[in-house]
C-alpha cells in the first residue's frame, strides 16, 4: 500500500506478540534530527507499551543516513540485541546525493540483514520535502517511528 493511503502508527494489537523478553538497538542520524527524534521517541514508546524494558533499548547516533549502516553493524557487534533498528531521513535536494545516499543505506542494510542473525529494520523516509518527512514523524500520516518498533518486534519473535 502506499504510504499516502496508511496511517503508519496504525496496526491491530492482536498481531503483536508480547515482547519483554527481547532487546533492541536504535541507530538514529543526526541530519534532520528534528524528525528523527520523533521516531525515535514514538519507536521507544511503543517498544515499552508491547513489554521491551527500558533497560533492554540501546541508543546510538551517527552522523547521517549514509552512516547508519555501519552503525548498525556495532550497534549488533557491541550489544545482545535481538533487532536494529535504522532511523534517518533523506529529503531529496538539488544534488544527486539523494539518490546516492539512498541507494547505500537500503542496499546496506539490506546486505545487514543476510550477514547477521538478526533483523535490521529500515527506518529511514525518503521525501521529496521537509513537510512530507513530517506528515510521516507524528503527522498526518502518523509516525514511522511506530511502524519500525512494530516490525522490530514481530521480526525478532518471528518463528
Ligand atoms: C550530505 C547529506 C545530504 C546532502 N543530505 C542528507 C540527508 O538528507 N539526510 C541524511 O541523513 N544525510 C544527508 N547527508 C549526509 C550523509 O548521510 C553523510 O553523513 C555524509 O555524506 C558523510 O558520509
Amino acid at each position: 500500500m502506499a504510504t499516502s493511503l496508511k496511517n503508519l502508527s496504525e496496526y491491530d494489537s492482536n498481531y503483536v506478540p508480547d515482547a519483554s523478553a527481547i532487546s533492541v538497538g536504535i541507530v538514529v542520524a543526526e541530519w534532520n534530527s528534528e524528525i528523527n527524534y520523533k521516531l525515535l521517541d514514538a519507536a521507544i514508546e511503543t517498544l515499552k507499551k508491547h513489554g521491551v524494558s527500558e533497560v533492554n533499548i540501546f541508543v546510538n547516533f551517527v552522523p547521517g543516513a549514509f552512516e547508519l549502516t555501519y552503525g548498525c553493524k556495532l550497534m549488533a557487534e557491541s550489544y545482545d540485541v535481538d533487532a536494529v533498528i535504522a532511523f534517518g531521513t533523506v529529503i531529496q535536494g538539488e544534488t544527486p546525493h539523494f539518490t546516492y545516499i539512498c541507494q547505500g543505506v537500503s542496499y546496506g542494510i539490506s546486505e545487514l540483514n543476510l550477514s547477521f542473525d538478526i533483523p535490521f529494520i529500515f527506518g529511514v523516509l525518503t521525501t521529496n520535502t521537509l513537510q512530507e518527512a513530517q506528515d510521516r514523524a507524528g503527522g498526518k500520516y502518523g509516525n514511522k517511528g511506530v511502524e519500525a518498533a512494530i516490525t522490530a518486534i514481530k521480526m525478532a519473535l518471528l518463528s
